[in-house]
């Protein structure tokens, strides 16, 4: 798939997706218009090692995560966003992230932010965000900005946008 258009009962165009892929047929662009006025509105661009995304940058050219990457099949170790902020990725015996943890270099501290639970399909049930320093929000699936970040480090064959 290359393209994705949607459009209203009239045939107007609503909004497009369009994907580019490499000679190894993996994705290393996405360019989303968003109204349907045929120019970009946002985008990703994804740099590989190996069949690891190890960076992706937005529509400007801007780094947006950077991520390291372990030996084994979808073994992600820590994912750096944009800001500089690292987050660790802590996997259980079978692989599966269960706890995010952050390091703070004010403080120099390095702290669990996140705990992942999963259904018997592998699919996110709760994350237990953490508030702020008093303590655990015992969170709910939610569409914040943690949440996307640990999407993309749960799954991190898949792109979340
Ligand atoms: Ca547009």
């Amino acid at each position: 798939m290359t393209a994705v258009a949607f459009y209203d009962d009239t045939d107007a165009l609503l909004k497009s997706v369009h994907y580019t892929y490499d000679a190894f047929d993996r994705l290393i662009g996405k360019a989303v218009d968003d109204d349907g006025d045929t120019f970009v509105d946002r985008g990703q661009s994804f740099v590989y090692d190996g069949t690891d995304i190890v960076l992706v940058y937005d529509e400007t050219g801007s780094l947006t995560d950077r991520f390291l990457t372990g030996p084994d099949i979808d073994q992600m170790l820590a994912q750096e966003n944009g800001s500089g902020d690292v987050q660790w990725l802590l996997a259980d015996q079978q692989g599966t992230i269960r706890d995010v943890a952050e390091y703070d270099s004010g403080t120099e501290t390095t702290s669990v932010v996140n705990h992942l639970q999963y259904d018997s399909f592998g699919r996110i049930t709760h994350i237990m965000l953490q508030a702020d320093q008093s303590g655990i929000e015992h969170g709910r699936p939610t569409r914040t900005r943690e949440r996307r970040k640990v999407q993309l480090a749960s799954c991190c064959l898949q792109i979340v946008t």
